[in-house]
């Protein structure tokens, strides 16, 4: 006799045995089973928030040493739309690790127009990690040309350069860099999309994302995606950030996000920027802290076989 949950499935010898109805039963227990995980999973979430290891995760990131040669520090490039949270997560970073919440990239007071139009690198913490950030302003018809971000991928874009949404960089121009050096170019792409307004995102703009992406990927740039704003795409998530890997919103958007971004799961990192908090909190900081180790690793590994 096999029992479980909701079945018994008779093996009692001498009775007749019925090949279909025991692999039926079989099924419908495996099935009963595979249920129970996934409720477990779903109290447990898809994803575990180390609140345990910030503290480790912090000193390896600030320890850490690059090991090839002419590349000083990791360049982080990220693009998306207009006011997707962009410049807030590089403020988000910067807070984290200087344990305040700090103001360094512009932050977009909720406008449609984008606010970043400068290529500026940011550094973290006064510098003293090895990685960087660059933004761009939003990939609307009136932002970023795919040509610039290409430009920018490549290590082209000279700091400070104003985008000029009519005309590309031209290789004439001044802020042009003809020769750039292995540390001017970029080794991952972060792609920001607003978990909040997903659905309503402009064809145009996923459009260009999924042409950048594909760029990156030619030239063997790692991608991954940040799905910013949780906390305005669950209730939930909202009232309490702890269910964030819990919340089946959440996941619903994940899987958006997925398909229209053309990224895995794995790849995709729903965070909570610093928006409206004036000080920092354990439970942001470890979702931002989690999102920057798997894009430092991703970085990491691209310029290990430079
Ligand atoms: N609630 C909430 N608000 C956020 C989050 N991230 C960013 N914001 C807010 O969204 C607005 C736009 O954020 P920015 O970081 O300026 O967006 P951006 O992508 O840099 O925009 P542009 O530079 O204009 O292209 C700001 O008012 C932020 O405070 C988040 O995770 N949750
Ligand atoms: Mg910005």
């Amino acid at each position: 006799m096999i029992k479980g949950p909701n079945l018994r499935v008779s093996l009692e010898m001498g009775r007749p045995c019925d090949f279909f109805s025991i692999r039926t039963g079989l099924q419908r227990l495996t099935g009963r089973i595979l249920h129970l995980f996934d409720q477990k999973k779903q109290q447990n979430g898809w994803r575990p928030i180390r609140t345990s290891q910030r503290g480790k995760i912090e000193a390896q990131l600030k320890d850490f040493q690059l090991k090839t040669p002419n590349v000083s520090r990791l360049r982080i490039l990220l693009c998306g739309q207009v006011g997707a949270g962009k410049s807030s997560f590089i403020n988000s970073v910067n807070s984290v690790f200087a344990h305040r919440v700090t103001q360094r990239a512009g932050e977009a007071p909720c406008s449609g127009k984008s606010y970043t139009h400068k290529y500026i690198t940011y550094t973290i913490n006064k510098g003293t990690l090895p990685f960087v950030f660059n933004d761009v302003m939003g990939l609307e018809q009136d932002g970023i040309l795919i040509e610039d971000i290409n430009s920018a991928m490549l290590g082209h874009v000279k700091e400070g350069y104003t985008f000029n949404p009519q005309t590309p960089l031209a290789e004439t121009d001044d802020n042009y860099i003809k020769h750039p050096s292995l540390d001017d170019k970029v080794h991952c792409l972060v792609s920001v999309v607003p978990a909040n307004v997903i659905s309503q995102m402009d064809e145009s703009v996923i459009k260009k994302m999924n042409t950048v992406s594909q760029r990156a990927n030619d030239i063997g740039i790692p991608h991954l995606v940040l799905m910013t704003k949780v906390d305005e795409a669950c209730p939930l998530v909202k009232e309490d950030l702890k269910k964030i890997y819990t919340s089946k919103k959440i996941k619903e958007k994940m899987v958006e996000c997925s398909y229209k971004v053309e990224a895995s799961l794995k790849c995709i990192f729903p965070v909570k920027n610093y928006s409206e908090e004036s000080d920092t909190n354990d439970t942001v900081d470890n979702i931002i802290m989690s999102a920057v180790e798997h894009i430092v690793n991703a970085a990491c590994d691209f310029v290990s076989y430079l």
